[in-house]
């Protein structure tokens, strides 16, 4: 026996064939939120995510401690039910990963919903890098195991703080790999975090992909080239606005920081305008593909800002997270009192 009793989202479902009962979705009609999930099966390891989930967020409402969902990696849309091929979106995981860092440094406990295989809080030093894990290793003369001399120093920080963050349960994984997993566990995990209000902060981190292809179009096996002349061409739909439905039905009172991604310069701050007039929520960060590790915007109903780092900061390798997150803890608070007065 494996023992492993985590979810894994990177596995297809091999066994689920296609349901052909799923009705069509109309082309080009963007699918409603509710469709969408009305349409869709969830994904069959939910009730799990939802119960420990719950038990994690009670667990800090009683201790009073504030509680953020992190997003983070990118979400697959898969062409076939048997996954040969899918379609990805840019994200290492970075931002997320590190900013729980400052979340869990910050007092918050962090539910991180993130792409399964992506960078983590804490092993993120050391899983992704140019080095190989065995190459922070050395061998002693008695035969032992132990780490290099010269990453000893900064090991021993990372390690004192991944362990604070575990043996005190601050931390709940919850991975996803498919766009269809990320909207259902989203909503799922929103709707449970509803229950604490004001003192739960949304941080969506996440790349999430704009299209998708309808449960009911989805091929069970891999596709043939033979079969379609060689050529394969994609239909794909949008996928449904779910922060309109966060921002309004699923966690209301919640503070929700959303993240735009772009890669042109002249459209950034116009598109994140956008995002935050059409949600109507209270902060979109956004950010240039080119240079998201040195600078982001902060884009709020009242104002506009650049966070920056120095020449010095980056030269030093301080993370630019390092600033976003007090800022956004900043921003949280004020929230926390205005929702007070209100009286929620
Ligand atoms: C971001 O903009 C993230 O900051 C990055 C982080 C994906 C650029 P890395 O993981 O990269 O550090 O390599 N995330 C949000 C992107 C996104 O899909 N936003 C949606 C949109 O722009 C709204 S939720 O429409």
């Amino acid at each position: 026996m494996s023992g492993d009793k985590r979810v894994h989202t990177s596995v297809p479902d091999t066994e689920t064939a296609i349901d052909r009962n799923l009705p069509e979705f109309p082309a080009a009609k963007p699918i409603d939120e509710d469709n969408y999930f009305r349409l869709h099966k969830p994904p069959p390891y939910l009730s799990q995510i939802s119960r420990d989930v719950a038990e994690f967020i009670n667990y800090h409402h009683l201790q009073k401690r504030k509680i953020v969902l992190v997003t983070s990696g990118g979400t697959t849309v898969p062409l076939e039910n048997n996954t040969v091929r899918f379609i990805d979106n840019f994200s290492a995981g970075t931002r997320g990963a590190t900013s729980a860092e400052y979340f869990l440094e910050n007092g918050y406990a962090v539910v991180f919903l993130h792409r399964e295989f992506s960078l983590l809080p804490y092993s993120r030093h050391y899983s992704h890098t140019t080095n190989c894990f065995l190459d922070y290793m050395t061998e002693s003369k008695d035969g032992k195991v132990e780490v290099n001399a010269e990453f000893q120093k900064e090991m021993i920080v990372v390690l004192r703080k991944y362990r604070y963050a575990q043996s005190n349960n601050l931390l709940l994984l919850v991975p996803f790999t498919t766009v269809h997993q990320y909207l259902f566990t989203l909503k799922l995990i929103a709707q449970e975090l509803s229950v604490i209000g004001s003192d739960a902060l949304f941080y969506l981190a996440a790349a999430v992909s704009d299209f998708f292809l309808p449960s009911s179009r989805v091929p069970e096996h891999k596709i043939q080239s033979q079969e379609s002349g060689g050529k394969l061409v994609v239909d794909l739909e949008p996928v449904p606005k779910f922060l309109s439905r966060l921002v309004d039905s699923w966690a209301p009172i919640s503070m929700i920081v959303s993240f735009k991604l772009e890669t042109d310069s002249s459209i950034l701050i116009k598109k994140a305008r956008g995002a935050l007039e059409r949600y109507n929520h209270q902060l979109v960060i956004g950010n240039l593909l080119q240079s998201r590790k040195y600078e982001v915007v902060f884009v709020t109903q009242e104002s506009e800002r650049w966070v920056r780092l120095s020449q010095e900061q980056v030269d030093a390798g301080i993370d630019i997270e390092s600033l976003i997150i007090p800022e956004v803890i900043k921003l949280h608070q004020s929230s926390i009192e205005e929702k007070k007065k209100m009286g929620l």
